[in-house]
């Protein structure tokens, strides 16, 4: 392969609906678009860091820095030829994972296009169409809550994610389930507790929860396999899971039972693979985290999905429950009762709109 040109869009969405988290509360998403071509081919990548470093380390900022200094100059100078060299040469720069992801994604995108396969045929993905799910945030009243819960069932998802804090945890159980008592449900607390309080999750094993995401900060893996030893319900780790190295260590240590897999989290498809074959083989399920991407970064998501080990449903939904104005065309839909039929074109298999990028966008850089 030899690239001939890369381009950089700093872009800015809003949300159909605010999204609140234990980190606060949010009403758009920025991002970058990055594009590899080759031949007159275009592989399209997201990065998904956020403009403030509170779900990870990363910024939009700092991603933007480092794929214009270090990761872009090192594949025209390098002559990267692939997804898989490009990862192999770029493990010289430490972390930056998000980053360095947003690119290779891009090279997979390209690589599949080149081909003319569908991008989950490169991965190796068993299926046609993923269970999908929702993520719910934080609302204003326990009321708030089941009625948002309830418009998304009407909407056909079957499994719903609950973000808790501490205050908003027991109750925001309770309120769903007392009036969903048979749905699939899971929470995501993205680290807002501590050992200190451990009765308080302990009691989440009321709520017939098919797992509980990330309790604890991302560098507790002792702490988190020291609750799981005191719950029956699984524990899934989403922040601490940043390579094949982290993975083993919380499976080694007891730490969690199931791992959320985000492609931009752990710096890329590659890396993304080796901890899928990793539990694959140590009986742990994966499912597909999500990070209210645009349609690009969802689409790259999709065909993750496909692979064997990813057994849970994923924080994969409709465009229309992030983005009024996606930037694909055709827009991802459910296309049956919860889930999503994968796109079977080339590549990632949507159409990002150029005229809705263009809009969008803050900046951009031509390499
Ligand atoms: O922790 O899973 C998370 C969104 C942004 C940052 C972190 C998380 C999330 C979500 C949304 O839960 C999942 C989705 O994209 O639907
Ligand atoms: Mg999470």
């Amino acid at each position: 392969m030899t690239i001939e040109r890369i381009e950089m869009a700093l872009l800015k969405l809003p949300y159909v609906r605010f999204f609140e988290t234990s980190f606060g509360r949010k009403y758009d998403r920025t991002f970058i678009i990055v594009r590899v071509y080759e031949d007159g081919v275009c592989g399209f990548g997201e990065v998904v860091a956020e403009e403030a470093p509170l779900y990870g380390g990363e910024t939009t900022e700092g991603a933007w820095h480092v794929l214009r200094t270090f990761l872009i100059p090192m594949v025209f100078k390098e002559k990267i030829a692939g997804p898989e060299d490009f990862y192999l040469k770029a493990r010289r720069f430490r972390g930056n994972l998000m980053a360095k992801a947003g690119l290779e994604l891009a090279f997979w995108d390209l690589k599949a296009k080149k081909a003319g396969v569908p991008l989950k045929t490169l991965y190796g993905g068993v299926r046609e169409e993923i269970e999908a799910g929702v993520s719910c945030g934080i609302e204003d009243s326990l009321p708030d809550l089941a009625a948002r819960v309830g418009t998304y069932l009407e909407e056909g998802y079957r499994r719903v994610k609950i973000k808790i804090k501490p205050g908003w945890d027991l109750a925001a159980c309770a309120a769903v389930r007392e009036k969903y008592p048979d749905i699939l449900l899971q929470v995501d607390a993205n680290g807002a507790y501590s050992l200190a309080d451990m009765e308080t999750l302990k009691k989440l094993d009321a709520f017939n929860l098919l797992l509980v995401e990330q309790p604890f900060p991302p560098y507790d893996l002792w702490d988190h396999s020291k609750l799981q030893k005191e719950m029956r319900t699984p524990l899934c780790l989403d922040e601490s899971i940043l390579s094949l190295d982290t993975a083993r260590a919380a499976v080694e240590m007891g730490s969690c039972r199931i791992i959320n897999i985000k492609v931009g989290r752990v710096g890329g498809a590659v890396e993304m693979r080796k901890i899928h074959d990793y539990c694959r083989e140590h009986g742990v399920p994966v499912w597909c985290g999500g990070m209210l991407e645009s349609g690009i970064g969802r689409a790259h998501n999709l065909h993750i999905a496909t692979l064997p080990n990813f057994k849970l449903p994923h924080d994969l939904s409709a465009s229309r429950r992030y983005y009024k104005e996606d930037l694909i065309d055709p827009f991802i839909e459910l296309s049956g009762p919860g889930t999503i039929r994968v796109p079977d074109g080339p590549g990632i298999g949507v159409h990002p709109v150029e005229e809705r990028i263009r809009r969008a966008t803050l900046k951009s850089e031509v390499f």
